[in-house]
């Protein structure tokens, strides 16, 4: 073993790369269209607010390079994402200090729970686009959340709304059996 940072391993344990993209979805949720699409930041917040496709255009966007991670253990490196971080958005809204929890919301009834600590500097966006184009709808387009920092699942696809709150409220797969966390450094797939 080294303690050499540069020898640190990029990849999870039990994980292998992939240079596809597969597409994995829960149910056939009727997805929204650019028009129909809005998003909606709410609960323990100073300030609500509800962005449609226009106004969340007019943000400040920003590339994100990440590597992602599927608790089906496919991994794949350097995606190219691009949207508005979420510190833009925590800028928007301000959470409450006691607010320590995000509950992503999706279409198809699809949510996911995450510590609001592992979205904020600059871990996570809303992304708009993968790999220089308009992100297809079967990898979440319109819009999804990418947040790397977790297993893939917890980036919600089509998303819809992102819940502040002091309460931890269990998404989908985590009220399934799925790990609450979700660390993929730590392993931590199912409970
Ligand atoms: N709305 C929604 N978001 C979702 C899912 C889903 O079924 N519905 N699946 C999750 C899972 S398990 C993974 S691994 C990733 C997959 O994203 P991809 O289909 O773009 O690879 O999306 C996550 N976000
Ligand atoms: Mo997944």
């Amino acid at each position: 073993m080294s303690n050499d940072p540069s020898m640190a391993p990029r990849v999870p344990p039990g994980q292998i790369v992939t240079q596809k993209f597969p597409v994995m979805t829960a149910g056939t949720p009727r997805t929204a269209s650019k028009e129909e699409w809005s998003l909606t930041l709410d609960g323990e917040v100073l300030n609500p607010v509800v962005l449609d496709w226009t106004t969340l255009n007019d943000l400040p966007f920003r590339d994100f390079k990440t590597d992602i991670h599927c608790v089906t253990k496919w991994s794949k490196l350097d995606t190219v994402w691009r949207g508005v971080d979420i510190d833009v958005l925590v800028d928007l809204v301000q959470p409450s200090p006691e607010a320590r929890f995000v509950l992503a919301k999706a279409d198809g009834d699809y949510t996911a729970n995450l510590h609001l600590g592992d979205l904020t500097g600059g871990q996570a966006i809303v992304a708009t686009q993968f790999d220089g184009k308009p992100l297809e709808p079967a990898h979440g387009g319109p819009v999804r959340l990418v947040a790397p920092r977790l297993y893939f699942w917890k980036s919600a696809k089509w998303l819809r709304g992102l819940h502040f709150s002091q309460s931890d409220y269990k998404g989908y797969w985590e009220k399934l059996g799925y790990h609450n966390y979700g660390d993929p450094w730590k392993v931590q797939r199912y409970r």
